[in-house]
C-alpha cells in the first residue's frame, strides 16, 4: 500500500513540486487527480482536507493532512533525511527556505499573467500589454536567480536540495513559454543539471497545459 496520496491534477505546477519531492525520496505513493476539469475541490470531503479548495493535498494513512505545495516539500524533506532534501546545517536551511518562499512570492506572480495568457487564453483575448509586462517581470525574476546560480551549482549551495524543486518547477514552465527570454548561462546550467536527475523525469515530462 502506498505510503502517501496526493490530490491533484498534475497539470498544476503546485501539484508537480510534491511528484518530484516525492519521485527524489522513492517512496510509493497514488495520486487522485483533483482540481480544474477533474472538480473534486468543492465536495465538503475535500474541504475537510483544505477549506481552500485548493491543490495540492499530501494524505497519509493515518488521516494526516497537508495543504500548501512548498510546505508539503519541507514535509518530506524533513520526514525522510537520508534524501538529503532538507540542508541539516541552519543556515543553509533557512537560505533553501528563502528561496521556496521566493519562489512562491515573488518568481511565480512575476510570471503568472504571461503563462495564463499565452497558456489558458483564447488567443483573441489575450492582452498584449498584460503578456509584455508580465514578460518583463519574469525576466527580472529569473536574472535574480541566474546571479544567484554564478558561484554555486545549486540554489542552497553545493547540493541539491528541497529548494530546487518548488524554484525548478517555476523555471520548467518559464523556459517552455513561447515568449523572447533573456540567455542566462548560469541558470541554464544549473537547469541541465535538474533535468538529468532520475526524481525529476516524471516532472520534465509534463507540458504546458
Ligand atoms: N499556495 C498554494 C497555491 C495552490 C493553488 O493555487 N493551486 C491551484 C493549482 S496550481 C489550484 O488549486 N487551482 C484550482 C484548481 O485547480 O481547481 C500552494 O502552493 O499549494
Amino acid at each position: 500500500m502506498s505510503a502517501y496520496k496526493l490530490w491533484g491534477r498534475v497539470s498544476s505546477v503546485n501539484v508537480q513540486k510534491v511528484v518530484w519531492a516525492l519521485d527524489e525520496i522513492g517512496v510509493p505513493y497514488a495520486r487522485v487527480d483533483a482540481g480544474g476539469a477533474f472538480g473534486t475541490v468543492d465536495t465538503p470531503e475535500y474541504r475537510r482536507m483544505n477549506p481552500n479548495g485548493l491543490i495540492p493535498v499530501l494524505e497519509e494513512a493515518d488521516g494526516f493532512t497537508l495543504w500548501e505545495s512548498n510546505a508539503i516539500v519541507r514535509y518530506l524533506a524533513g520526514q525522510h533525511p537520508a534524501s538529503g532534501l532538507l540542508p541539516a546545517d541552519p543556515r543553509v536551511r533557512a537560505d533553501a527556505d528563502r528561496w521556496m518562499d521566493w519562489q512562491c512570492t515573488a518568481a511565480t506572480p512575476a510570471m503568472r499573467d504571461v503563462f495564463w495568457q499565452l497558456v489558458r487564453t483564447q488567443p483573441e483575448q489575450r492582452d498584449a500589454g498584460v503578456v509584455a509586462r508580465s514578460t518583463e517581470a519574469s525576466a527580472a525574476a529569473a536574472h535574480i536567480l541566474d546571479a544567484r546560480l554564478a558561484d554555486r551549482p545549486y540554489v542552497a549551495g553545493d547540493s541539491f536540495s528541497m529548494a530546487d524543486i518548488p524554484v525548478g518547477c517555476h523555471v520548467k514552465r518559464w523556459l517552455a513559454l513561447p515568449i523572447e527570454r533573456p540567455r542566462l548561462a548560469h541558470l541554464e546550467a544549473w537547469f541541465a543539471r535538474l533535468r538529468q536527475r532520475p526524481g525529476a523525469q516524471a516532472v520534465m515530462a509534463i507540458p504546458l497545459s
